[in-house]
């Protein structure tokens, strides 16, 4: 417990500094000079010293990540609004983590968003398929991963959530109409089916226009935790969805 305000201070300096900086760049050089400058190791001491330690492997995971991949990122991107200097700078933030430095700035000019979500999604399932000379084409099935894609959409977007506090759990009523109803009564329940793998005390019932989803509290998963976490925060547990998406891409996974 001792350990967490001081995290919790390199993460508030990372974003100030980061804020403070990305400032003080706008206003000297607008965007663009700031991209150069950060290409060329310009970062003010904090910076470039947090770079340095992140590259060496030096910080604490928990503390960097909090204030790399989290707590500046948010800073630069509400002090940097479209700034494309930044978003070349940001890229190189987040390649640190995965050990992608050496493509940060070399990427740059050559934009990497899809766009959209869904779209960015397919577009990286069909690159692996295209890649794998192992691919059975004749199996592939792109239009069940987009049908899959739209109903985490619904339920991710659209279902209502109305939840309800047990004295031993959560009761989650999540309802909707039409192409969100049909969302729901695939997702809900096959999550719960992860859940449960996972050790997750939870369980699924049918209502007319959605699914009732509870979620028991324990020793790992206590009440205040399933109370924060709500609706979302369950369904988002276990990491099924990425592989799932390949596998249903490839044809060889019911979908869900
Ligand atoms: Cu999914």
């Amino acid at each position: 417990m001792s350990k967490f305000p001081w995290k919790t201070t390199i993460a508030v300096s990372a974003v100030l500094a980061a804020t403070v900086y990305a400032y003080a760049q706008i206003s000297s050089g607008g965007p663009m000079g700031m991209h150069g400058r950060m290409a060329q190791g310009g970062m003010d001491g904090s910076m470039a010293q947090m770079h340095q330690q992140m590259m060496q492997g030096q910080m604490p995971q928990g503390g960097m990540h909090g204030g790399m991949g989290q707590g500046t990122h948010g800073g630069m991107q509400g002090s940097m609004q479209g700034g494309m200097g930044m978003h070349g700078g940001m890229q190189g933030g987040m390649g640190m983590h995965g050990g992608m430095h050496g493509q940060q700035f070399g990427a740059l000019g050559a934009p990497t968003m899809p766009g959209q979500d869904a779209f960015g999604t397919i577009q990286e399932v069909v690159k692996i398929l295209q890649a794998d000379p192992a691919t059975d084409w004749s199996k592939v099935n792109i239009a069940a991963l987009r049908q899959h894609l739209i109903d985490m959409d619904e339920v991710t977007l659209r279902a209502v959530a109305t939840e309800r506090m047990l004295d031993n759990g959560i009761e989650i009523a999540v309802t909707g109409e039409g192409r969100t109803l049909e969302a729901i009564k695939r997702m809900v329940p096959a999550h719960v089916s992860e859940l449960r793998e996972i050790g997750w005390a939870a369980k699924n019932e049918d209502l007319s226009n959605g699914v009732k989803l509870t979620v028991t509290a324990s020793e790992s998963q206590p009440l205040a935790k399933l109370k924060a976490l709500g609706f979302m925060g369950i369904m988002v547990q276990g990491a099924h969805h990425q592989p799932h998406h390949l596998m249903m891409a490839k044809g060889e996974f019911a979908m869900h």
